[in-house]
């Protein structure tokens, strides 16, 4: 673990509190981190940053990366704006120019994402799927050394972070559903941390925020995460949230689609008093009005109900017996 350690002074140049940024040593994680770290600088010109080892107050996460029920005692206390959410394309360089549509005949296409491996499957039956495992910095490796992969698919947002733009070659699936959350940073702090809980909740993109309740508490209520192919999509227009969820057999010929949508208008804008400690799925948004979080959270109920009761639970359930036997 790589720290980053911040330090709150005081008017009088006195240190009053520490404040320790914990980092996993990816190359992805670091810039993640480093680009939070220089936010808050700017927001707090009185802190200052080191590197170091200990115990930690916040961690930046990729969002698509938390669980939807976090360990007890912690908190999301800040959703980022969410960046580029799409999947996108990178080839070995000896396919330079081509497509997923041009690639030759049972061309092998690495990911480990069950949710993009199910999708592709069935929008391009020629090519064939495999596992591809490890950091971004190790699949790249993968790709470009080895003759095992025609391309690789990646998620957009990370590779702009890591300086790797001119590698995609396409920018996939505009139609498609995406994975939860992909293309945003959260902030893991301790629940109970009222000053952290503060500082970096002026972090909160509030359009994001909902977007993401609403999200998680879809893939909550569906029992989801990486071990199951389900996609979504969210979007806010005119103080509308609209949610798309999305679930698929592994090999993307069965799967379940429904849209609903909800009103996230606050013109109440009374000051609320909204209740310190309340969390929804895993996120504490104090500065933001509870109502509309709490619309967001019924919607993704809502719709993941909605496609239990069309079967959503069958497709799912064999989905994850046949992955877990692979
Ligand atoms: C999760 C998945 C993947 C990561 C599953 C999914 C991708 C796995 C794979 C939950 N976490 O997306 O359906 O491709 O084999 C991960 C990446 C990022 C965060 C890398 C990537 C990039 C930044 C972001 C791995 N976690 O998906 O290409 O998405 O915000």
């Amino acid at each position: 673990n790589v720290l980053l350690v911040l330090f709150q002074q005081d008017g009088k140049g006195k240190v009053s509190r520490v404040i320790r940024i914990g980092t996993r040593k990816s190359q992805l994680a670091r810039i993640q981190t480093d680009s939070v770290a220089e936010k808050l600088k700017e927001l707090y010109p009185d802190v200052y940053l080191e590197i170091g080892e200990s115990r930690v107050d916040l961690v930046v996460h990729s969002l698509k990366d938390l669980p939807t029920t976090l360990p007890p005692g912690f908190t999301i206390g800040a959703v980022l704006k969410r960046e580029n959410p799409h999947d996108a394309v990178v080839l070995h360089p000896k396919n330079m120019g081509k497509s997923l549509d041009t690639l030759p005949d049972k061309s092998v296409i690495g990911t480990s994402s069950l949710r993009r491996a199910a999708q592709l499957k069935k929008r391009f039956p020629h090519l064939e799927f495999k596992d591809i495992r490890g950091n971004l910095n190790t699949r790249l490796k993968k790709l470009d050394e080895k003759d095992d992969f025609s391309a690789i698919i990646l998620a957009a947002a990370g590779l702009r972070r890591m300086g790797w733009d001119s590698r995609v070659s396409q920018v996939q699936l505009k139609v498609h559903c995406l994975a939860v959350f992909q293309g945003a940073l959260a902030i893991e702090v301790r629940a109970r941390d009222e000053d952290i809980l503060e500082m970096v909740s002026v972090l909160h993109d509030p359009n994001t925020v909902l977007r993401c309740i609403a999200e998680r508490a879809f893939l909550r209520r569906l029992e989801g995460g990486c071990s199951v192919p389900v996609a979504v999509h969210t979007e806010v227009k005119d103080s509308q949230l609209y949610l798309t969820g999305a679930v698929y057999s592994l090999d993307g010929s069965d799967s379940l689609k429904e849209t609903m949508q909800t009103s996230i208008d606050s013109d109440n804008k009374v000051e609320e008093q909204v209740d310190e400690r309340v969390q929804r799925v895993g996120v504490t948004a104090n500065n933001m009005p509870g109502p509309a979080q709490d619309a967001s959270e019924k919607l993704g109920l809502d719709l993941a109900n909605l496609l239990l009761s069309k079967g959503a639970k069958e497709i799912l359930t064999v989905a994850r017996q046949l992955n877990d036997a692979r």
